[in-house]
């Protein structure tokens, strides 16, 4: 039986010698209770099965069950096992492009344009409907640590502005905005500058993102090295380690310098932040461990005042330093880090899906470095209940692309409607369309 049937999929039979009228029953068998039968002989799951989160007693996809059939004296049983098997779901990935070097972060402005950035700094605009792809720019001075996001700014339709988030060759980290001078050559903007704070143990990560309101969100890692020695993540004045909204400031030129800019924290103790999604009025963020746990954060709203998501004193639900602060929320998914393999090798967050696809719609998609990709609904997410993978569904088969493989993903993002695209670090993208 496919997986989602909705209907009757096998009757069953029996012939009564006497020509008596005969009934049938679940009689039986370790997974009984996932199924219905009519006395007629009509067979249908209770809950439509899913492939990706099998419901049967050791979880492996085959039911087992013992229907019965009696004619009110006489009873016989048949034994009977139900195989589910996968279903694409409506889903049909496809490669879009090709041959982007070491591109580490993506950005969609609609579904015919994304800003794509490569970690040396190169930032291209790429048209995914026709292939076409266009040098912006090169953002300078970018560290080893490489190019950490890219998003377009409001404006990028008239001006082509967009911002970047680096971490610099001399030691910085840097939200820039990058914009178009007389000469349509991109130069960092130096009047509206937004962050530039010295880093030179940053431990990496970072997301820059929007909130309903069109405000900058903007999510750091820890000042570094391990462990946040500096405390840096929890500290309320520190930029580090934080999720921050960024509003424009109605009184420019108050203070000595023009600042066009406010930021506040609405959450802090992350450790290295790695991809969000707008979920609910809040945020969905993958914040990647250091040693054992790579997990999602719910930040319920950008408004309220700051969470916090208990790094350096936890990751995931466990404790890994010190006393965690009372107020430490723990993620809504976690899992265990184990280097080098398709689930372990790190957190790539994430991308809420629309209505193109029933079987995503509403599915915040997220994905490991080592190649596992996973969906789940995103009204299964709250706080004060951790899922492990388990309660996830593994949805490589189903993303499996037309062409290429979906093997080392570094970035995932979704266009206003939804439509979900993935940045694979081989210098592929893919497009998850509906079949
Ligand atoms: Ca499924
Ligand atoms: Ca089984
Ligand atoms: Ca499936
Ligand atoms: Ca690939």
């Amino acid at each position: 039986v496919p997986e989602n049937n909705t209907g009757s999929f096998y009757q069953a039979g029996a012939s009564d010698p006497d020509g008596n009228q005969v009934t049938f029953t679940i009689a039986g068998g370790l997974d009984a209770s996932r199924f219905a039968i009519t006395p007629s002989g009509q067979l249908s799951f209770v809950a439509p099965p899913n492939f990706e989160t099998p419901a049967d007693s050791d979880r492996d996809n085959v039911y087992q069950l013992q229907l019965g059939v009696s004619d009110g004296q006489a009873s016989a049983t048949l034994t009977l096992n139900v195989t589910v098997t996968d279903s694409r779901e409506g889903i049909g990935v496809r490669r879009v492009a090709t041959g982007f070097i070491k591109p580490v972060a993506i950005s969609a402005v609609s579904e015919s344009l994304l800003l794509v950035a490569e970690k040396d700094g190169v930032v291209f605009a790429f048209n995914p409907q026709n292939g076409n792809r266009v040098q912006l720019g090169r953002i300078g001075n970018v560290g080893g640590a490489g190019v950490l996001s890219i998003i377009s700014e409001r404006d990028f339709a008239s001006t082509g502005t967009f911002i970047a988030m680096y971490a610099t060759a001399n030691g910085y980290l840097v939200v820039a905005r990058f914009v178009r001078n007389l000469a349509g050559q991109y130069e960092i903007d130096t009047v509206r500058s937004l962050l530039s704070v010295p880093a030179p143990d940053y431990s990496g990560g970072g997301w820059l993102g929007r909130d309903a309101d069109g405000n900058l969100l903007v999510a750091t890692g820890d000042a570094g090295p391990r462990g946040d020695p500096s405390g840096s993540a929890q500290q309320s004045n520190s930029f580090f380690g934080k999720l921050i909204r960024v509003t424009p400031n109605p009184d420019p030129y108050a203070g000595a310098s023009p600042n066009f800019y406010l930021f506040s924290n609405i959450a802090k103790g992350l450790h290295m932040p790695n991809g969000g999604a707008l979920f609910s009025g809040g945020v969905l963020l993958a914040d990647a461990g250091q040693d054992t746990t790579d997990e999602i954060n719910l930040l319920p709203s950008v408004i309220d005042p700051a969470r916090n998501f208990g790094w350096p004193f936890k990751e995931g639900t466990r404790v890994v330093q010190g006393s965690p602060p009372a107020d430490a929320l723990d993620p809504v998914i976690e899992y265990a880090r184990a280097a080098g393999q398709r689930v372990g090798s790190g957190i790539v967050g994430g991308a809420i899906g629309g209505k193109l696809i029933p079987s995503l719609s509403g599915h915040y998609v997220f994905a490991d470095r080592g190649g596992a990709l996973f969906s789940v609904p995103a009204s299964t997410l709250q706080n004060g209940r951790t899922l492990s993978l388990s309660a996830v569904e593994r949805r490589d088969a189903d993303f499996r692309p037309d062409a290429g493989l979906i093997d080392s993903p570094v970035a995932i993002t979704a266009d206003s409607a939804g439509l979900i695209f993935i940045l694979d670090g081989d210098g592929e993208i893919f497009r998850v369309d509906a079949n």
